[in-house]
């Protein structure tokens, strides 16, 4: 991985300053797969994620969900200093030409990474905005060239029961696994991400890699994977082996497709007390709808 050395390292003050620079990349990023860059001008004033105040670095660290080391919001940061993210590796699998246990400074190599400032919405019903630090996950799929037949990515977490106590407890089947049809996984906005704030991730958001798939529920950004797959079939996922009824294979922010037990119409940000509406694909409609043109998201949720 390319390491963050220390003087590259963003005091959080100068951070904000640095927005107007960072909303100049998210723009053009945007402008290639927005419809129009008219559009996508006039969505922006309304839904832009830029306008809203970036959660702090505390809360970011300190309110999180990551089951292996606990299943209350604030068991990650307590329970997970003995988590060893370092030296690590990826296993790549399945439908590709270069198949391979890559570690992770070799996999990095020649990546450009980049600032995302996204917002996160939890299945529970709050939401957080963090500034990644991370790269488009396509860069990683085209250098080991998918086969034609690869229309699924599966992702696994890492297993080790010794350093993650919630894996000594069966409170999900482990290790975690999650998936992504093979376009949605190549969509720009999808990225892996290794820091935040300009800092390595902490063991809490899923060091030293993680998925971010900001239109998705939070659940779908699976944190510190070990192997990545490409299959054929839909692979399964730990939330729906758990309840397939209350949670799809897709599970795509929708605020008009209620969770069978509460509302999915809004939303409380960390640290507001009001709450919010929730967007549609929590705001990147505008970048991702013809992903699922022609598709029902009632039965596909
Ligand atoms: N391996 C693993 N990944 C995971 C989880 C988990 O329990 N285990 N929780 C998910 C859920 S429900 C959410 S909302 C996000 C939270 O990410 P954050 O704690 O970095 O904000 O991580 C997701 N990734
Ligand atoms: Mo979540």
């Amino acid at each position: 991985m390319k390491k963050i050395k220390s003087s590259e390292i963003t005091p959080i003050t100068t951070y904000l300053k640095r927005r107007n620079f960072i909303k100049g990349s998210l723009t053009a990023l945007s402008l290639v797969v927005a419809k129009s860059a008219f559009a996508f001008h006039n969505n922006e004033m309304k839904n832009s994620v830029e306008n809203e105040k970036l959660n702090s670095f505390e809360q970011i660290t300190t309110y999180n969900n990551y089951y292996e080391f606990g299943s209350n919001k604030w068991d990650p940061a307590q329970n997970s200093s003995f988590f060893k993210p370092k030296p690590w590796t990826i296993k790549f699998d399945g439908l590709i030409n270069k198949p391979g246990e890559y570690n992770i400074e070799d996999l990095l190599k020649n990546i450009k990474f980049e600032d995302r400032i996204y917002r996160l919405r939890c299945v529970e019903g709050w939401s957080m905005v963090i500034p990644w630090y991370g790269f488009s996950f396509s860069e990683i799929i085209n250098k080991l060239e998918p086969l034609s037949s690869a229309r699924y990515i599966r992702f696994e977490t890492v297993f080790r029961p010794e350093e993650m106590p919630g894996q000594k407890r069966k409170i999900l089947p482990w290790p975690y696994i999650e998936g992504l049809r093979i376009d949605e996984a190549m969509h720009p906005l999808a990225i892996l991400s290794v820091g935040i704030y300009g800092h390595d991730l902490l063991n809490q958001n899923g060091a030293p890699i993680r998925l971010v798939v900001p239109w998705k529920y939070g659940f779908k950004s699976i944190k510190s994977i070990v192997r990545i797959s490409f299959v054929e079939k839909q692979p399964d996922t730990t939330w729906s082996i758990v309840n397939p009824r209350e949670y799809g294979f897709y599970s795509n922010v929708n605020p008009n497709v209620d969770h069978p037990r509460w509302s999915q119409a809004t939303e409380r940000r960390i640290g507001e007390f009001m709450r919010r509406p929730t967007l549609m694909f929590n705001g990147y409609e505008e970048e991702v709808s013809d992903l699922y043109k022609n598709m029902n998201l009632i039965k596909f949720y």
